[in-house]
Protein backbone atom coordinates (compact mmCIF):
# COMPACT_ATOMS: atom_id res chain seq x y z
CA UNK A 1 0.00 0.00 0.00
CA UNK A 2 1.20 3.62 -0.97
CA UNK A 3 2.64 5.08 1.95
CA UNK A 4 4.28 8.74 0.54
CA UNK A 5 4.82 10.35 -2.36
CA UNK A 6 8.18 12.34 -2.49
CA UNK A 7 8.03 15.00 -4.77
CA UNK A 8 11.29 16.32 -6.66
CA UNK A 9 10.63 20.16 -6.70
CA UNK A 10 12.55 22.13 -9.48
CA UNK A 11 11.36 20.77 -12.88
CA UNK A 12 8.46 18.59 -11.06
CA UNK A 13 6.60 21.37 -9.24
CA UNK A 14 7.32 24.43 -11.13
CA UNK A 15 9.59 25.44 -13.75
CA UNK A 16 12.79 26.50 -11.85
CA UNK A 17 14.84 24.48 -13.59
CA UNK A 18 14.96 26.90 -16.63
CA UNK A 19 15.94 29.47 -14.42
CA UNK A 20 18.77 27.48 -12.37
CA UNK A 21 19.95 27.24 -15.99
CA UNK A 22 19.46 30.46 -17.24
CA UNK A 23 21.16 31.79 -14.03
CA UNK A 24 24.38 28.95 -14.76
CA UNK A 25 24.75 29.95 -18.06
CA UNK A 26 25.44 33.56 -17.19
CA UNK A 27 27.59 32.62 -14.82
CA UNK A 28 29.61 30.18 -17.01
CA UNK A 29 29.61 32.91 -20.19
CA UNK A 30 31.23 35.05 -17.69
CA UNK A 31 34.24 32.62 -17.23
CA UNK A 32 34.49 31.94 -21.19
CA UNK A 33 32.34 28.42 -20.43
CA UNK A 34 29.43 27.50 -23.13
CA UNK A 35 26.56 25.39 -21.74
CA UNK A 36 23.79 24.09 -23.52
CA UNK A 37 20.27 22.28 -22.81
CA UNK A 38 22.23 18.95 -23.53
CA UNK A 39 24.99 19.47 -20.82
CA UNK A 40 22.23 21.21 -18.30
CA UNK A 41 20.57 17.68 -18.56
CA UNK A 42 23.50 16.43 -16.13
CA UNK A 43 23.25 19.41 -13.77
CA UNK A 44 19.64 18.61 -13.15
CA UNK A 45 19.29 18.07 -9.64
CA UNK A 46 22.66 18.10 -8.64
CA UNK A 47 23.59 20.61 -5.58
CA UNK A 48 25.11 23.79 -6.51
CA UNK A 49 29.01 23.34 -5.51
CA UNK A 50 29.05 20.02 -7.66
CA UNK A 51 26.94 21.72 -10.37
CA UNK A 52 29.83 24.55 -10.24
CA UNK A 53 32.48 21.54 -10.44
CA UNK A 54 31.01 19.97 -12.93
CA UNK A 55 30.50 23.04 -15.30
CA UNK A 56 34.11 24.05 -14.52
CA UNK A 57 35.53 20.16 -15.06
CA UNK A 58 33.73 21.05 -18.87
CA UNK A 59 35.10 24.60 -19.76
CA UNK A 60 38.79 22.81 -18.76
CA UNK A 61 38.78 25.26 -15.75
CA UNK A 62 39.09 22.85 -12.73
CA UNK A 63 42.45 24.15 -11.93
CA UNK A 64 41.89 27.79 -11.93
CA UNK A 65 39.94 28.49 -9.19
CA UNK A 66 40.85 28.46 -5.55
CA UNK A 67 38.24 27.34 -3.07
CA UNK A 68 37.32 30.74 -2.08
CA UNK A 69 36.37 31.68 -5.82
CA UNK A 70 34.51 28.89 -6.74
CA UNK A 71 32.22 29.89 -3.36
CA UNK A 72 32.18 33.41 -4.87
CA UNK A 73 30.95 32.08 -8.78
CA UNK A 74 28.54 30.09 -6.50
CA UNK A 75 27.12 32.27 -4.75
CA UNK A 76 26.62 35.02 -8.16
CA UNK A 77 24.50 31.83 -9.57
CA UNK A 78 22.87 31.70 -6.58
CA UNK A 79 21.95 35.72 -6.31
CA UNK A 80 20.86 36.00 -10.16
CA UNK A 81 18.89 32.49 -9.74
CA UNK A 82 16.79 34.16 -6.71
CA UNK A 83 16.60 37.65 -9.14
CA UNK A 84 14.47 35.24 -11.52
CA UNK A 85 12.52 33.94 -8.15
CA UNK A 86 10.89 37.05 -7.91
CA UNK A 87 8.86 36.16 -10.55
CA UNK A 88 7.01 33.06 -9.42
CA UNK A 89 3.65 32.93 -8.56
CA UNK A 90 1.14 30.15 -8.20
CA UNK A 91 0.23 30.56 -11.47
CA UNK A 92 3.57 28.71 -12.18
CA UNK A 93 2.80 25.33 -10.35
CA UNK A 94 2.65 22.76 -13.13
CA UNK A 95 -0.67 21.52 -14.54
CA UNK A 96 -2.28 18.70 -12.65
CA UNK A 97 0.40 19.64 -9.54
CA UNK A 98 -2.48 20.79 -7.27
CA UNK A 99 -5.17 18.53 -8.22
CA UNK A 100 -2.36 15.38 -7.56
CA UNK A 101 -1.70 17.23 -4.03
CA UNK A 102 -5.57 17.90 -3.13
CA UNK A 103 -6.14 14.15 -4.07
CA UNK A 104 -3.13 12.73 -1.89
CA UNK A 105 -4.41 14.80 0.99
CA UNK A 106 -8.34 13.39 0.35
CA UNK A 107 -6.38 10.32 1.00
CA UNK A 108 -4.10 11.09 3.68
CA UNK A 109 -1.04 10.28 2.21
CA UNK A 110 1.64 12.35 2.99
CA UNK A 111 3.70 13.84 1.26
CA UNK A 112 7.45 15.29 1.37
CA UNK A 113 9.86 17.62 -0.56
CA UNK A 114 13.19 15.67 -1.45
CA UNK A 115 14.95 18.29 -3.92
CA UNK A 116 19.01 19.33 -3.61
CA UNK A 117 17.84 23.26 -3.30
CA UNK A 118 18.23 25.27 -0.30
CA UNK A 119 15.74 27.52 -1.98
CA UNK A 120 12.87 25.02 -1.43
CA UNK A 121 11.26 26.68 1.00
CA UNK A 122 11.71 29.82 -0.83
CA UNK A 123 9.62 28.45 -3.46
CA UNK A 124 6.90 27.05 -1.90
CA UNK A 125 6.45 29.88 -0.32
CA UNK A 126 6.03 31.76 -3.30
CA UNK A 127 3.45 29.16 -4.81
CA UNK A 128 1.67 29.05 -1.84
CA UNK A 129 1.99 25.18 -1.57
CA UNK A 130 3.74 25.06 1.93
CA UNK A 131 0.44 23.59 3.84
CA UNK A 132 0.30 20.66 1.13
CA UNK A 133 3.31 19.61 1.96
CA UNK A 134 4.30 17.12 5.61
CA UNK A 135 7.75 17.85 5.23
CA UNK A 136 10.87 19.16 3.45
CA UNK A 137 14.38 17.60 3.39
CA UNK A 138 17.10 19.77 4.40
CA UNK A 139 19.55 19.02 1.78
CA UNK A 140 22.20 20.23 3.70
CA UNK A 141 25.24 17.58 5.30
CA UNK A 142 23.73 14.61 3.60
CA UNK A 143 25.07 13.53 0.21
CA UNK A 144 23.29 14.77 -2.71
CA UNK A 145 21.38 12.97 -5.54
CA UNK A 146 21.92 10.18 -7.09
CA UNK A 147 22.81 9.12 -3.46
CA UNK A 148 19.70 7.87 -1.92
CA UNK A 149 19.89 10.00 1.17
CA UNK A 150 17.52 12.79 0.15
CA UNK A 151 14.69 10.36 -0.99
CA UNK A 152 15.61 8.14 2.61
CA UNK A 153 15.09 11.00 4.74
CA UNK A 154 12.15 12.13 3.23
CA UNK A 155 10.47 9.26 4.12
CA UNK A 156 12.03 8.80 7.39
CA UNK A 157 9.97 12.01 8.06
CA UNK A 158 7.18 10.04 7.56
CA UNK A 159 7.37 7.20 8.91
CA UNK A 160 7.37 5.53 5.29
CA UNK A 161 8.96 2.39 4.33
CA UNK A 162 10.57 3.15 1.42
CA UNK A 163 9.23 0.39 -1.04
CA UNK A 164 5.93 1.69 -0.31
CA UNK A 165 6.65 4.73 -1.42
CA UNK A 166 6.58 7.09 -5.00
CA UNK A 167 9.43 9.05 -6.19
CA UNK A 168 8.51 12.11 -8.61
CA UNK A 169 11.47 13.56 -10.36
CA UNK A 170 12.41 15.08 -13.86
CA UNK A 171 16.53 14.74 -13.56
CA UNK A 172 18.84 11.77 -14.50
CA UNK A 173 20.39 11.70 -10.92
CA UNK A 174 17.34 12.04 -9.39
CA UNK A 175 15.69 9.29 -10.83
CA UNK A 176 19.02 7.43 -9.90
CA UNK A 177 18.83 8.25 -6.32
CA UNK A 178 15.02 7.15 -6.47
CA UNK A 179 16.08 3.83 -7.64
CA UNK A 180 18.64 3.44 -5.09
CA UNK A 181 16.58 3.99 -2.25
CA UNK A 182 14.41 1.40 -2.84
CA UNK A 183 11.13 3.05 -4.83
CA UNK A 184 9.03 2.99 -7.76
CA UNK A 185 10.49 6.32 -9.95
CA UNK A 186 8.37 8.35 -11.66
CA UNK A 187 9.73 10.79 -14.94
CA UNK A 188 8.67 13.62 -15.59
CA UNK A 189 10.58 14.28 -19.20
CA UNK A 190 11.89 12.25 -22.23
CA UNK A 191 11.76 8.58 -21.98
CA UNK A 192 15.06 8.54 -24.05
CA UNK A 193 16.84 10.90 -21.43
CA UNK A 194 15.10 9.32 -17.69
CA UNK A 195 14.28 5.71 -19.28
CA UNK A 196 17.95 4.70 -18.88
CA UNK A 197 18.75 6.24 -15.84
CA UNK A 198 16.27 3.59 -14.32
CA UNK A 199 12.46 5.44 -14.23
CA UNK A 200 9.63 2.78 -13.85
CA UNK A 201 7.31 5.32 -15.83
CA UNK A 202 8.00 8.19 -17.81
CA UNK A 203 5.19 10.84 -18.04
CA UNK A 204 5.83 13.51 -20.46
CA UNK A 205 4.16 15.86 -18.47
CA UNK A 206 2.76 16.65 -14.82
CA UNK A 207 -0.59 16.70 -16.50
CA UNK A 208 -0.55 12.97 -16.67
CA UNK A 209 -0.13 12.73 -12.82
CA UNK A 210 -3.21 11.44 -10.88
CA UNK A 211 -3.54 9.32 -8.18
CA UNK A 212 -5.20 6.03 -9.46
CA UNK A 213 -3.04 5.71 -12.08
CA UNK A 214 0.16 6.15 -9.83
CA UNK A 215 -1.66 3.19 -7.82
CA UNK A 216 -1.46 0.86 -10.89
CA UNK A 217 1.27 1.89 -12.37
CA UNK A 218 3.59 1.06 -9.24
CA UNK A 219 1.57 -2.04 -8.13
CA UNK A 220 0.77 -0.29 -4.86
P1 LIG B 1 20.14 25.53 -5.02
P2 LIG B 1 15.79 19.66 -7.34
C1 LIG B 1 18.08 20.97 -7.65
O1 LIG B 1 16.74 20.95 -7.26
C2 LIG B 1 18.19 21.53 -9.05
O2 LIG B 1 17.68 20.59 -9.98
C3 LIG B 1 19.64 21.80 -9.38
O3 LIG B 1 19.72 22.37 -10.68
C4 LIG B 1 20.22 22.77 -8.35
O4 LIG B 1 21.59 23.03 -8.60
C5 LIG B 1 20.07 22.15 -6.97
O5 LIG B 1 18.69 21.88 -6.72
C6 LIG B 1 20.58 23.08 -5.87
O6 LIG B 1 19.76 24.20 -5.82
O7 LIG B 1 21.32 26.14 -5.68
O8 LIG B 1 18.87 26.34 -5.12
O9 LIG B 1 20.44 25.10 -3.59
O10 LIG B 1 15.63 19.35 -8.79
O11 LIG B 1 16.49 18.58 -6.54
O12 LIG B 1 14.52 20.15 -6.70
MG1 LIG C 1 14.48 18.46 -10.43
Amino acid sequence: KLQAVLFDLDGVITDTAKYHFIAWKQMAERIGIEIDSEFNESLKGIERMQSLERILIHGHQEQKYSQAEKERLAQEKNEEYVALLANLTPEDTYPGINELLQELRENNIPTVIASASKNAPLILEALQLKSYFHGIVDPGGIPGKPEPDIFLKAAEQVGADPMCCIGIEDSQAGIEAIKAAGMYAVGIGEENILGPSGADIVYPSTRELALQRLLVAAHL
